[in-house]
């Protein structure tokens, strides 16, 4: 798996159309706001080619590319911590992911119905900003609740977590989302199985009709709002995404040049994602399978290849690495070994 994505905005914004130009699924992506109740969920395949390429120089019999997992749920308004819309009950889908997704809505249209009369991105953004944090609150102050409790009955360790989660309750109260709190190890320790929405990293997904994808200041002024939190940015034409994935691959390389699109949504977005998460993705290789996996960026090669295998970590002996430039120039394994090309590495690599 390469990382799980929750899709997240305001009512109407487009998540659901954004979901399925990502997972070339077809729900419900209606024209009134809280149409999507239940999540949708779907797992796409990341097909990338270089792992096409080395799975055929190796000679694999079996070909396994990375897959993402993205979460679309309801719509989510001011209030929503207090019952307005829908609630926010649903944000509890979103828990166990990776990264948040924030679809804003940058396109006009008169016909799609939107929770204010004008287009304002950064208030948009800042509304369900705002939401997360009241549901971390709530999270919060319910932990607090057992651990004062507990405290009665003595335990000095348990009142400093109790002083801990006092001081994030109050700059949640500020505001302050917890990715932006100073936090001791210990403190990140005590919050780790919490779940909690705000410390997980974003990325902005600025939805856009086709015919506005140039100089569109709604997406200036969301891009400059993102960059000033380090986080990134992209555009996307939801609706014409979602007609290019029902399409197969050769008619949506024509239909993207005939758009003025460079590139697939689910790329952009898969880049955004291991930016922002700092992943990055290495292939195994052998007569038997080609795969891709993902691991976070400085990750030792003895951790890296517990992902191959729970086993290959305790016994790990050395790794055989060659560089992809090298095999996709060179083009056969034997001659890479010939020239010297593959190098050992041992544990620290
Ligand atoms: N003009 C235009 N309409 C769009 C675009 N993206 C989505 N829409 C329309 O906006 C409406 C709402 O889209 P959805 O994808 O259902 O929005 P949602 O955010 O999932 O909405 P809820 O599930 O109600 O929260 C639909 O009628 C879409 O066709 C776009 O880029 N341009
Ligand atoms: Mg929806």
């Amino acid at each position: 798996m390469g990382f799980k994505c929750g899709l997240i905005g305001l009512p109407n914004v487009g998540k659901s159309t954004i979901f399925n130009a990502l997972t070339a699924q077809q729900v419900d992506a209606s024209n009134y706001p809280f149409c999507t109740i239940d999540p949708n969920v779907g797992i796409v395949t990341l097909q990338d080619e270089r792992l096409d390429k080395v799975s055929e120089i190796v000679g694999s019999a079996k070909t396994t590319h990375t897959t993402l997992e993205f979460i679309d749920i309801a719509g989510l308004v001011k209030g929503a911590s207090q019952g307005e819309g829908l609630g926010n009950q649903f944000l509890n889908h979103i828990q166990g992911v990776d990264a948040v997704a924030h679809v804003v809505r940058c396109f006009e249209d008169k016909n799609v119905a939107h929770t204010s009369s004008e287009l304002n991105p950064v208030d948009d953004v800042e509304v369900v900003l705002t939401e997360l944090i009241l549901k971390d609150l709530e999270i919060v102050e319910r932990s607090l609740s057992k651990l004062q409790q507990a405290v009665k009955s003595g335990d000095p360790k348990l009142k400093d977590q109790l002083g801990n989660l006092n001081e994030i309750k109050q700059q949640l109260e500020m505001g302050i989302p917890l990715k932006k709190m100073e936090l001791a190890t210990a403190v990140k320790g005590l919050i780790r199985d919490m779940n909690l929405l705000t410390i997980k990293p974003a990325i902005y997904i600025a939805n856009i009709d086709e015919c506005d994808v140039e100089n569109n200041k709604y997406v200036d002024s969301l891009q400059k709002y993102a960059e000033g939190r380090g986080e990134p940015c992209t555009k996307i034409c939801g609706k014409v995404q979602e007609e290019i994935s029902q399409l197969d691959k050769e008619s949506q390389i024509e239909f993207l040049s005939e758009w003025g699109l460079d590139e697939l949504s689910l790329n952009k977005i898969v880049r955004a994602g291991y930016s922002v998460l700092n992943l990055i993705t290495f292939f195994t290789a052998n007569e038997n399978e080609a795969h891709a996996w993902t691991i976070p960026e400085g990750t030792v090669v003895q951790k890296a290849a517990a992902k191959v295998h729970t086993d290959f970590e305790a016994g790990f002996i050395k790794a055989e690495v060659i560089k992809f430039k090298d095999l996709i120039e060179i083009g056969s394994l034997k001659e890479i070994k010939q020239k010297g090309l593959m190098a050992i590495h041992g544990k620290e690599y």
